[in-house]
């Protein structure tokens, strides 16, 4: 494969192009009013299905459930604490996907947050009764994570990410599921997912077969199955939320899940809430290129060729509505694509508008801070590409906005 092209990082020399239009049907006729709008969001999600995530792998129930520990009495007495291991067939050596949460002890059936996680559930927090995953793990240096498999010095790691006690506190409950029990992310090593998760490239060659972003947004489904069925939380208000690669898997999970009440993408980028055409910073060629398992094979028709795409990245957004919808930014973030991110947040309003609500209200981006919007909430954060308490700031301020609506 030849190397992608250096990374377009100049506002000028960013391409003109021509979006494809939410609310028209493939066929060139309007889509009027909100009940053409379930046809028009098939015909979307076949085309995101067939051309950039494949084939969503079809859902499961686990084989079996446990619960591996439970605090009654967490984080100083504000929550309960509770792990499961849930098994799916044929698992026998597959060593379980592990779904920890937090609920708030004062408040019966919260709203809930629910998040995959990078390096695995221990990384959360400090807590020592969270378990540490068997399965890989990513070995970046920053998590004591080393030959792929965690260890306890990990604990707590990436707690910047998760400000437990600050969500708690807000009265919500937050559920995280280590990505890479449902599927390593490394492209010669997916046969170590969920069993029968993805197809092997061999057994299934088919442009269309599922990528990994497809195997982690069946794993947030899987996920509220089992929130859902111990009736832990409000079912009516569950939030889907995911940083970077995981902001794309959480976007792809809210498009194809309408279970999902609020749908939060924190610098998901390429392949995430960033335009395609714009071609500024990580491009269709380059994430294809250093990624080639995230997405279905068909996607890399489209390297360089980004005009050709019969979607764009405004249109996943646009599968949240008339659900609430949270995009959000960094400044120092450029191959993420701020601004790029910003129009396609802009551009997912037509279909919100359809339903009479009102998405960001503005096509200027907002200066580094505050949030703004409506049914669509948007801010661009001071720093680097990462997932922080003051953007979670953010995110729990929009949902008791929307939750409380009802
Ligand atoms: C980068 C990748 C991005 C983004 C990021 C992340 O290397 O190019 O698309 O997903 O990783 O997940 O942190």
């Amino acid at each position: 494969m030849p190397e992608p092209k250096p990374p377009l990082t100049d506002e000028n020399r960013v391409p003109a192009y021509t979006l494809p239009d939410s609310l028209r049907f493939q066929d060139g006729s309007p889509v009027a009013s909100p009940g053409d709008w379930p046809r028009r969001r098939s015909e979307l999600l076949g085309l995101f299905q067939a051309h950039v995530y494949g084939r969503p792998p079809r859902p499961r129930d686990p084989a079996g459930m446990e619960v591996i520990s439970e605090d009654p009495s967490a984080l100083g007495g504000l929550a309960l604490r509770r792990e499961y291991r849930l098994r799916f067939a044929p698992a026998a050596d597959h060593p379980g996907v592990h779904l920890l949460l937090w609920l708030p002890r004062d408040r019966p059936r919260p709203p809930a947050f629910l998040g995959l996680n990078f390096h695995g559930n221990h990384t959360v927090h400090p807590d020592p009764g969270i378990h540490i995953p068997t399965t890989w793990v990513p070995d970046w240096g920053d998590t004591a994570a080393s030959g792929h498999r965690a260890s306890a010095d990990g604990r707590g790691s990436m707690s910047r990410r998760w400000p437990v006690e600050t969500i708690l506190r807000r009265g919500y409950a937050l559920a995280t599921i280590y990505y890479g029990d449902l599927m390593p992310d490394d492209p010669e090593r997916l046969a170590e997912g969920v069993p029968g998760l993805l197809p092997a490239p061999a057994a299934d060659p088919s442009p269309d077969a599922p990528g990994a972003i497809s195997a982690w947004a069946w794993g947030l489904s899987r996920g509220l199955d089992l929130l859902l069925r111990e009736e832990v939380v409000d079912p009516e208000r569950v939030a889907v939320i995911g940083h970077s690669r995981l902001g794309k898997a959480a976007l792809w999970a809210g498009a194809l899940d309408e279970r999902f009440s609020l749908v939060v993408s924190n610098n998901s980028g390429c392949g995430g809430a960033a335009l395609s055409r714009r071609t500024f910073g990580e491009t269709v060629a380059a994430i294809n290129h250093r990624f080639p398992h995230w997405f279905c094979r068909r996607f890399r028709d489209y390297d360089d060729r980004e005009t050709d795409l019969p979607v764009d990245q405004h249109q996943l957004l646009a599968l949240a509505a008339p659900r609430p919808l949270y995009v959000a930014s960094a400044t120092e973030d450029f191959w993420a694509d701020p601004k790029g991110e910003f129009l396609a947040a802009v551009h997912a309003g037509p279909a919100y508008r359809l339903f009479g609500k009102s998405g960001l209200g503005t096509d200027t981006p907002p200066n580094p801070g505050p949030s703004i919007g409506d049914a669509i909430g948007y801010h661009l954060r001071s720093g680097p590409h990462d997932l922080l308490e003051a953007d979670w700031r953010h995110y729990l301020a929009f949902a008791d906005r929307h939750f409380a609506r009802g």
